[in-house]
């Protein structure tokens, strides 16, 4: 299929040529690399879905949180995207598949779209591919666009850069330990949600709840945030409870960001991380495709290593042996 036909597909909302266009800017081949730029042109950037980030750690119930959430969501009309940003992916081969059982419910819904991580990849390589799926199911007009990833380590931080809302899943904890959340993560997070506030949890949850709630009031008051972000909840994604709440707070939080100007703001800066993430890695991806430049690479890697000469004038010695660069500074083609 032409790349124009597919772009016209994807925009009609058609969900068979989503998969298919977001297999495209998976593949790494260079011919369809070439097709992917081409394609995500076509489809242009003039439609915006919510992005909601959601971090747990494994168990803590997002794939069931998803599940109801998602649907709830459809139910009332809305067209809801569900992406998976697996770290495993890079190393197993992901996981996700297995979890999109656990979404039975909602990827039946005509409303919902659900797509596992891309396998095989290096965590970066995900990252990027993700956030063209998110551009890919924001030119398919869906209104919130879920991105789900397993809290551990860098997907966390990727994942909140490339969203609009960042949710913290978490699990009602045993004692008054915080779960030793990174304080990282606890800064870029909008919304805690404890999870499983149901049966013999439910004080437990509450409990956790208002632990992290203070935990929260001591941080510092980001600029972009209204007053009560970020917040803690309490939810039961099994029996469905306070979802609607949870809900409330991530539209209302996305509406007010929109109002003052934060959404904009916010959205240009990821752009532009995206952008600078896309020339680090295609630089060191045609670094590596030279074949003298690969040798050179690996040589002084291992005279790194071996502690034989320092990073910084192994890096020098590379970079100095690049030909000079040819961008036109002015920018005016001739
Ligand atoms: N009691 C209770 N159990 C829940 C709730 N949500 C999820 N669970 C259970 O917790 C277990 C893990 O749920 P998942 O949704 O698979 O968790 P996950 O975070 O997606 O797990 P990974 O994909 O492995 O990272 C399952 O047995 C769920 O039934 C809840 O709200 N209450
Ligand atoms: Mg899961």
């Amino acid at each position: 299929m032409e790349t124009e036909e597919l772009a016209e597909r994807v925009r009609a909302g058609d969900r068979r040529a989503l998969a298919r266009a977001i297999t495209l800017i998976e593949s790494g081949r260079t011919d369809h690399r070439r097709a992917a730029t081409r394609l995500l042109e076509r489809v242009g950037t003039d439609r915006q879905a919510l992005r909601i980030g959601l971090s747990g750690t494994p168990g803590v119930g997002k794939s069931t949180f998803i599940e109801a959430f998602g649907t709830m969501l459809t139910s009332r009309g809305m067209r809801v995207a569900v992406l998976a940003v697996d770290p495993s992916s890079a190393r197993s081969g992901g996981s996700i598949l297995g979890d999109k059982t656990r979404m039975e419910r909602l990827a039946r819904e005509p409303l919902a779209f659900i797509r596992p991580s891309p396998a095989q990849a290096e965590l970066g390589g995900v990252a990027r591919r993700t956030r063209d799926a998110v551009a890919l199911c924001e030119a398919a007009a869906f209104d919130v666009v879920m991105i789900e990833t397993v809290g551990v380590g860098q997907s966390e931080t990727l994942v909140a850069g490339m969203s609009d809302v960042f949710v913290l899943l978490m699990a009602p904890a045993g004692g008054d330990e915080l779960q030793g959340v990174k304080r990282g993560i606890m800064e870029t997070c909008d919304l805690i949600l404890v999870n499983k506030a149901d049966g013999d949890l439910a004080a437990a949850a509450e409990r956790t709840r208002a632990d992290y709630a203070g935990a929260l009031r001591l941080l510092r008051r980001r600029e972009g945030d209204p007053e009560g972000i970020p917040a803690a909840l309490t939810v039961s994604a099994l029996q469905e409870e306070r979802l609607d709440e949870a809900w409330e707070r991530v539209r209302r939080l996305g509406d007010w960001r929109r109002e003052h100007s934060h959404w904009d703001r916010r959205r240009a800066e990821q752009a532009r991380r995206w952008f600078e993430d896309e020339v680090r890695q295609g630089l060191l991806a045609r670094l590596s495709a030279d074949p003298a430049t690969a040798e050179a690479l690996s040589r002084l890697g291992a005279e790194v290593e071996a502690g034989r000469r320092t990073p910084g004038a192994a890096a020098a010695e590379v970079l100095d042996a690049l030909p000079p660069l040819s961008l036109d500074a002015g920018g005016d083609g001739d």
